[in-house]
């Protein structure tokens, strides 16, 4: 049966949402299951919620600020209470790949940094191996062959994104090299092995011992819930 994906991303992103608690710092991720997180918040918010909040990339902050979610700097955060964000591919171990969007580093900043890391997304971006959606890696633009180079050593076919016919850049000011691994075997080694790449800021990788809940949603309303030291692949 047809899937309505966006139905499904909705119906994740309400879940997590509804663990959000008054006075909680929240991380605002980025893409469109995110979206819809920032969204409903900001529902909850207009019905009385308090929450601060800090967001991974332009678009979320924009999004969040035309919601009427109040942005704190980084400052003034103490901790991020819980981070919510989507995903490009999770892994049977709940290792990710994310990045699809090009807010990578400001991603794993932020979920580095969360007590809680809670993953929604609908049930096409659970795979077992990671790879086949293509690994974004985000690199300063000094150097750029070598770094590529580099990269391909590592066993990949990379291409340099671009947008809208100009060369893709981050937040950051960075470039993004889309890294086509077909199929990823050791996560943790790849991730070492790449931001050990002097012109690499950082990988869309996300290690499974950040995440701590993974929500799937489904068109029917139903959502899987798991933490991540019981989840396993169904
Ligand atoms: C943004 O940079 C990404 O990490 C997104 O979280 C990821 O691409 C998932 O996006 P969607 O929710 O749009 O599928």
């Amino acid at each position: 049966m047809f899937e309505n994906l966006q139905k499904s991303k909705q119906y994740a992103a309400a879940e997590a949402v509804a663990t959000v608690q008054n006075g909680m710092t929240v991380g605002l991720g980025t893409g469109s299951t995110a979206s819809y997180a920032i969204e409903l918040l900001a529902k909850r918010i207009r019905g009385g919620l308090f929450i601060k909040a800090v967001a991974s990339s332009f678009r979320s902050e924009d999004l969040a600020k035309k919601l009427g979610i109040q942005l704190i700097p980084f400052s003034e955060v103490d901790a991020i209470d819980v981070y919510i964000d989507g995903a490009d591919e999770i892994d049977n171990d709940l290792n990710l790949i994310k990045g699809g969007g090009g807010a990578l580093l400001r991603e794993k900043i932020l979920a580095f940094d969360a007590k809680e890391f809670i993953v929604i997304a609908d049930s096409s971006k659970r795979v077992e191996n990671l790879g086949r959606f293509p690994l974004p890696v985000e690199v300063v633009p000094f150097g750029l062959e070598l770094t590529v180079k580099q990269l391909q050593k590592l066993g990949c076919t990379i291409s340099l994104r671009v947008e809208d016919n100009k060369t893709y850049t981050t937040d950051n000011g960075n470039l993004v090299i889309d890294c086509d691994f077909k199929k990823i075997e050791i996560v943790q080694q790849l991730h070492d092995s790449i931001n050990n790449i002097p012109g690499v800021v950082e990988n869309g990788l996300f290690l499974k011992t950040m995440v701590t809940k993974l929500i799937i949603g489904y068109n029917n309303g139903s959502v899987e819930v798991n933490s991540a030291r019981s989840y396993q692949y169904a």
